[in-house]
């Protein structure tokens, strides 16, 4: 089942018809992007709703670290479900070509799909073992070769056209997804940032503003990630995705995709 949630433009429509009948003053400054609900307010989130910067991080931390980890092997299953063509059973979409293509083409060849490490692996060398090198709030079905011209590379705009990327760009220091897959990827990145927060053995993921972080456990750039969020915003395939995660697989949430303005509350 989706969780419902109220869409930023429904928000902005409410704040605008409470101006309107006098019930609240108009802003005069530049405010984050208005706030959205969903059925996990008053639930799963009702210790983080309310607060920001490193309250709310530190608070969403506790919240999300509380999971199911599944091994490296098991991603491959998991994926095919929480990947799945929503008008072809029979094939995953890929991140950053947007390319459906059969759950049975996974594996190491050209032509199949394999695990892409949003957050790279070797930025806080976290590998495959199980944790954050199998977390599937991360872990994407994705071109054999494209996830291989994205390699490790930190996010940034531009580049020249990344062969069968679907729009994404490469350059020698950073990767653009295509414009459909910015937002999610803004949003993956950030959850691990506050999921691994370097209490359980592994590294303090963390967003940085630069590109070329190499094997530091910094992604970057912030303020693109930023950008990206807002520019492109949950679609339900990726609510869908966090769903399944959360009744299915792991039982934890990303809460940039349930609350996309949490990432201007927090950086
Ligand atoms: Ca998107
Ligand atoms: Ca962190």
């Amino acid at each position: 089942m989706l969780a419902t949630r109220i869409r930023r433009w429904k928000s902005v429509a409410l704040a605008t018809a409470a101006v309107l009948v006098g019930l609240t003053a108009p802003a005069l400054t530049a405010t984050p992007a208005a706030a959205t609900t969903t059925a996990y307010d008053s639930t799963y989130y009702k210790n983080a709703v309310g607060k920001t910067g490193t309250s709310l991080k530190s608070s969403l931390h506790t919240i999300i670290s509380s999971q199911t980890k599944i091994s490296y092997s098991a991603v491959w299953n998991a994926l095919k479900v929480t990947d799945q063509d929503p008008n072809n059973s029979s094939n995953v979409i890929l991140l950053y070509s947007g390319v459906s293509r059969s759950k049975s083409l996974n594996g190491g060849d050209v032509g199949d799909w394999n695990r892409e490490h949003t957050w790279a692996k070797s930025h806080g060398d976290f590998g495959e073992v199980t944790g954050p090198g199998t977390d599937l709030h991360h872990l994407r079905a994705c071109d054999v070769q494209v996830n291989s011209t994205r390699g490790n590379l930190d996010f940034d705009n531009g580049g020249s056209t990344v062969t069968n990327g679907g729009g994404s760009l490469v350059d020698s220091d950073s990767f653009q997804p295509r414009a459909a897959d910015r937002g999610d990827v803004a949003r993956m990145i950030l959850y691990m940032a506050v999921r691994y927060e370097g209490d359980d053995g592994f590294a303090d993921l963390e967003p940085n503003e630069k590109v070329g972080n190499g094997s530091n456990p910094y992604m970057g750039k912030l303020s693109v990630l930023k950008a990206w969020n807002e520019a492109d915003p949950p679609s339900a395939f990726e609510e869908n995705r966090n769903q399944v995660i959360y009744d299915t697989y792991q039982h934890n949430r990303n809460p940039f995709i349930d609350h996309p303005e949490w990432v201007e509350a927090i950086w």
